[in-house]
């Protein structure tokens, strides 16, 4: 189980916490050799750098630079924080970490785009300030996840990453210090709802660390306040809360409650934490995805974290941006493509009414490689799994778990296919059945997919709950003729369809258009032919009632490693400028999907 990441830090009369975001000092370290210099005693000679942001889009000279870069910021610790436990947490660094502070080795963490924490209490300093020092590297190796660096990979990329967007390195988001109550403190909150008539229930897992053997649930809203008392067993209290007249969570109607938990001893509370939290089910039929017994139909996007100069940081003003251009092109819905987002898009999509599919960073996964680089990424493929659902599921706008994007029993995208023996197919399959039984167990209550490759393998649907295909007729295969490009989708995914019996879904498809080129006759790369790309797709789904979503690959334009297919070092296939500007796709769309009937 993840370490202490369940529940994000907050402030409330028993817990507190500092964002240590700003301008740090920032020493790059390409021969490795600052942990043998020391570099945790002190940087010396070192640059400023902005945290969050990533390092490639800071500076003159380390746009491509991957290897090793020192982190380093001071901060005192209120005195007020003396009783409490203290802990620190990192929301991303992208893609392996060390923490020292004051010198001192606290702990360390492989993996990017999720958050990590470690207990601070035998590092501080508590009458001078104290040194916090992180270093981070982001080497492409093809054993970690996100691959890089994948012998053979038709990419063809620099940095030669195993995808296409670029490999932002660095503190990616907030880093935080927190404090909680030493005595014992909340540890866990799964809440998990469901309704039967107009009653809704939640049934709530708590988990403590400490021994205290009461505690207390209120789930407040809608002019409701409901309590119960919970007692404890080894740290852990489950029971379910009845709501009468429940107002149910949708699109239309994004009603949240808040839902507080106690710990108390001898009468008095010594901890509480409160979170937002909604009541809906989702399902599935061979048809349809089922959103409180109901059918929806996903219209939106791909995205990305993706900025000019912050990269791939978290830039509070464009996510809410996004959430307002999205909603003006009538979308309700979209994948977090290629990694778990920063925390804050979750809570605007619970409040918008917006759904999302949340997806780990799984991406680029070719079965190429020994059977020790399989074996290690099968590892972090899981950890992330749980980390993800960990720190995400109490969201109501996650409908769905993406457990890999074009995953591919093949060593390497589509050219150079080296022969699997029926053996080893078999095993790449188990591998990938083991991320689906782990994300269900863990969350019986959401629907969990992957999303399919051209030309990928087609028994792995068998595993999923929703056949989701990413597709480009039409511009990768039968380029510039997008009428052919919405035959061949129709025809393919009427075939999958009529074998699996289960919704399907294209969760990516588009085409790259370099915004103001303009042709009287659709051309690729024009504004027109994406707006005629676009449309062939949408009617092909608008005319079966299996199909269940149509998410546009992208929403934005973002940045590129190099490679002759992305010109400028970036894919065009936003409907939006990098900027925000729309395209004439993000009209047509807008034109669209404002008079469609979402729940057709
Ligand atoms: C798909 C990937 C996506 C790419 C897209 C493209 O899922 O990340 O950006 O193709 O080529 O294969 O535009």
């Amino acid at each position: 189980k993840p370490k202490d990441i369940a529940l994000s830090p907050i402030q409330n009369s028993y817990r507190d916490k500092i964002c240590l975001n700003g301008i740090w000092n920032f020493k790059k370290d390409s021969a490795n050799q600052g942990e043998s210099q020391q570099w945790y005693n002190g940087l010396n000679h070192f640059r400023q750098i902005a945290v969050p942001g990533s390092w490639n889009e800071q500076f003159t000279d380390m746009r491509d630079y991957m290897a090793w870069g020192w982190y380093e910021t001071e901060t005192y610790i209120p005195r007020s924080w003396k009783n409490d436990k203290i802990y620190i947490r990192v929301n991303d660094a992208t893609y392996a970490a060390k923490i020292w502070v004051n010198g001192k080795a606290v702990g360390e963490h492989e993996g990017c785009h999720v958050p990590f924490a470690f207990e601070l209490n035998n590092y501080i300093n508590w009458e001078a300030s104290n040194r916090i020092t992180i270093k981070v590297e982001n080497i492409l190796k093809p054993e970690r996840v996100p691959t890089g660096e994948v012998p053979g990979s038709a990419f063809g990329n620099f940095p030669n990453a195993n995808y296409d967007f670029f490999p932002y390195a660095g503190l990616n988001r907030s880093v935080e210090l927190y404090s909680v109550p030493s005595v014992a403190s909340i540890h866990d909150i799964t809440v998990r709802p469901d309704f039967e008539g107009t009653t809704g229930f939640m049934n709530v897992e708590i988990e403590q660390k400490g021994a205290l053997s009461s505690g207390k649930i209120i789930v407040e809203g809608f002019g409701k306040k409901i309590e119960k008392s919970v007692s404890f067993t080894e740290g852990k209290a489950k029971t379910k809360v009845d709501i009468p007249d429940v107002h149910l969570w949708s699109p239309e109607t994004p009603d949240l409650y808040d839902v507080t938990v106690q710990l108390s001893q001898n009468g008095k509370v010594v901890d509480s934490y409160t979170l937002k939290t909604g009541v809906r089910t989702v399902g599935v039929t061979e048809n349809e995805i089922l959103l409180n017994g109901k059918p929806v139909f996903l219209n939106g996007f791909g995205k990305h974290e993706d900025f000019p100069i912050n990269g791939r940081g978290s830039a509070y003003p464009v996510m809410v941006k996004d959430f307002e251009l999205m909603k003006w092109t009538g979308a309700n819905s979209f994948r977090t493509t290629h990694y778990p987002y920063d925390e804050e898009y979750y809570h605007m999509a619970d409040r918008e009414g917006i759904m999302v599919i949340g997806e780990t960073p799984a991406v680029g996964l070719y079965f190429a490689g020994d059977s020790v680089q399989l074996s290690k990424r099968q590892k972090t493929c899981k950890q992330y799994i749980q980390e993800m659902i960990y720190r995400d599921k109490n969201h109501p706008s996650i409908i769905m778990w993406c457990v890999a994007n074009e995953p591919s029993d093949k060593a390497t995208l589509g050219f150079s296919v080296m022969r699997k023996t029926k053996e080893e197919k078999e095993r790449m399959k188990n591998m990938f059945a083991e991320s689906f039984s782990l994300a269900k167990s863990l969350d019986p209550t959401r629907l969990v997919m992957y999303v399919g490759v051209m030309m990928g393998p087609k028994e792995w649907f068998e595993l999923t709950d929703v056949i989701a295909i990413n597709r480009y007729y039409g511009w990768y295969t039968a380029p510039g003729d997008a009428e052919t490009g919405g035959y061949v989708v129709g025809k393919e995914i009427d075939k999958l369809h009529k074998q699996f019996k289960k919704p399907c879904m294209i969760t990516e498809f588009g085409a790259d258009t370099y915004p103001g080129c303009h042709d009287e006759q659709a051309e690729m790369f024009s504004e027109e032919y994406q707006v005629e790309f676009i449309k062939a797709y949408l009617d092909v789904a608008d005319e079966r009632p299996y199909v269940t979503g149509m998410h546009v690959w992208n929403f934005a334009d973002f940045k590129t490693s190099q490679a002759i297919f992305r010109f400028g070092g970036f894919n065009y296939k936003g409907v939006f400028t990098r900027d925000r500007k729309p395209k004439m796709a993000a009209h047509y769309l807008r034109e669209r999907w404002m008079n469609s009937n979402q729940n057709k």
